[in-house]
């Protein structure tokens, strides 16, 4: 049978693809289509131009096709398509290798590679149990997480992740013996903070009851985000991450920052250990690193942590651990030439520049229609609306539909309108943006 490409679909021919955390059946009736990018825009299949207002899924700073991070992989792809990673290895991984330490001002440390967030915040935990038990803590296994928290999708991430939907189904997959921190959200002490909220530090204290309830030798990692992505942008109060890194040094436990999204200048430095001046033992990234051109992710490992596990016959792997495509040449090929962007063009600093431009944008939709709080760090925002009387969920949709149509691309989860810019936005692109969710927050009204 000869499928037609899809260049003007008809519902019927969208029935294959079992989409992700998509309302699959509402999507196919009224199809959203993407079939072009260039810098920071997307052609949609009926021929409309939309700014993209969330770098892809956060993970596209340097905006679409890029031509040196396209021309480094087509070259790639010729010259070496795949090698196999156990017990091989090719050239340019290590050298990506040494960069990304480098790059987190930690070049000492090693880097574990994996294809996605999902996979990188399952390595970090394996990691942390199997750390402790070569230095002869085998009972160091419980993961604390927090609420709110998203960690990807697998087995591990839905444990230590704190989105009630994402985990309601699965309780007899878990591991056991997780357990979570509160998140640090709560309007009616923070609403419409500019960056770090004032209130809440001592919302950290909190690992000190959990470490008193499980006791410290049954305590493997604390796990959290930075800043809260997919939570739709919280962020932590001043002084809240140099308590947790405090408490967990206090007790042995290892801190792990997953930076899948705040990793490589989301919030205007390099990643969020570095602007929230704390130091985690454990550092997580996929998404921005290749700028999403081929997926990759890994874990930062402290040296400590390494060598803990260079032990025993030396013929004899260390860490049961890794995927066929861990370090594949092409998401290696086009890491390399992310890294090089970022320091030809100074993305981060631009990031950083940019930033105070999107907070008060976005701040300036504070009274508009719908809109109960706004919050932003970085190149990242929020904005809540009031949710649609009996029909949770389906108020913020309906903003970014209305957006959609005036050509920008947000995000929508829960009550939440998310806007994430490329690094490359003018400020000019900010501010249009901005103006089209105004627009937006008063047809929906
Ligand atoms: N950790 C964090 C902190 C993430 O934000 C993952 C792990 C999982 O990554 P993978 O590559 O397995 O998807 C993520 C992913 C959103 C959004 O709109 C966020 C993510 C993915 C898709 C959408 O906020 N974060």
């Amino acid at each position: 049978m000869s499928i037609p490409a899809l260049t003007s679909p008809d519902p019927q021919s969208l029935q294959s693809w079992w989409m992700p955390f998509t309302h699959n059946r509402l999507f196919k009736a009224k199809p959203r289509l993407i079939v072009g990018a260039k810098d920071a825009y997307y052609t949609l299949a009926d021929g409309k131009t939309v700014f993209d207002g969330i770098s892809g899924l956060w993970c596209s700073p340097l905006g679409h096709s890029p031509q040196p991070v396209v021309e480094a992989v087509r070259r790639q792809v010729g010259e070496l398509d795949f090698s196999p990673t156990f017990q091989m290895g090719h050239p340019e991984a290590f050298r990506l290798a040494a960069r990304i330490a480098d790059f987190a001002g930690r070049p000492k440390d090693k880097v574990f590679f994996v294809n996605s967030g999902s996979e990188a915040v399952d390595t970090a935990l394996k990691i942390a149990v199997a750390y402790h038990r070569a230095r002869g803590e085998p009972t160091r296994t419980r993961i604390i997480g927090r609420e709110r928290a998203y960690h990807g999708v697998g087995m591990g991430g839905i444990t230590v992740g704190g989105i009630p939907a994402n985990r309601r189904v699965f309780g007899p997959l878990m591991f056991p013996g997780a357990d979570h921190l509160p998140h640090t959200l709560d309007t009616s002490k923070m609403g419409y903070s500019r960056g770090q909220p004032e209130w809440g530090a001592h919302l950290a204290d909190e690992l000190e009851r959990l470490v008193t309830l499980h006791d410290a030798s049954n305590i493997a990692a604390v796990i959290v985000e930075p800043m809260q992505g997919s939570a739709a942008v919280i962020v932590p109060p001043v002084g809240y991450l140099k308590r947790l890194r405090e408490i967990c040094t206090k007790h042995g436990i290892l801190l792990i920052f997953d930076e899948v999204i705040t990793g490589f200048g989301r919030l205007g430095a390099p990643f969020g250990a570095d602007y929230f001046d704390v130091k985690p033992d454990l550092i997580t990234f996929a998404k921005a690193v290749s700028n999403a051109t081929v997926p990759l992710g890994g874990v930062i490992a402290a040296e400590s942590i390494y060598d803990a596990f260079m032990t025993g016959p030396e013929h004899l792997i260390e860490f049961f651990h890794g995927y066929t495509y861990s370090a594949h040449p092409l998401a290696v090929a086009a890491a390399n030439a992310t890294l090089d962007e970022f320091s030809r063009g100074k993305l981060i600093e631009r990031a950083a520049s940019l930033a105070p431009v999107l907070e008060s944008a976005i701040h300036s939709l504070r009274g508009e229609p719908l809109v109960s709080d706004i919050r932003n760090i970085g190149l990242a925002a929020a904005v809540d609306v009031t949710p649609l009387p009996g029909t949770p969920a389906l108020r913020a949709f309906k903003v970014f539909e209305d957006a959609l149509q005036r050509g920008l691309l947000l995000r929508f989860t829960g009550e939440s309108l998310v806007f994430a810019p490329p690094f490359i936005s003018t400020e000019d692109e900010i501010h249009r943006a901005v103006a089209v969710l105004r627009e937006s927050l008063h047809a929906c009204a």
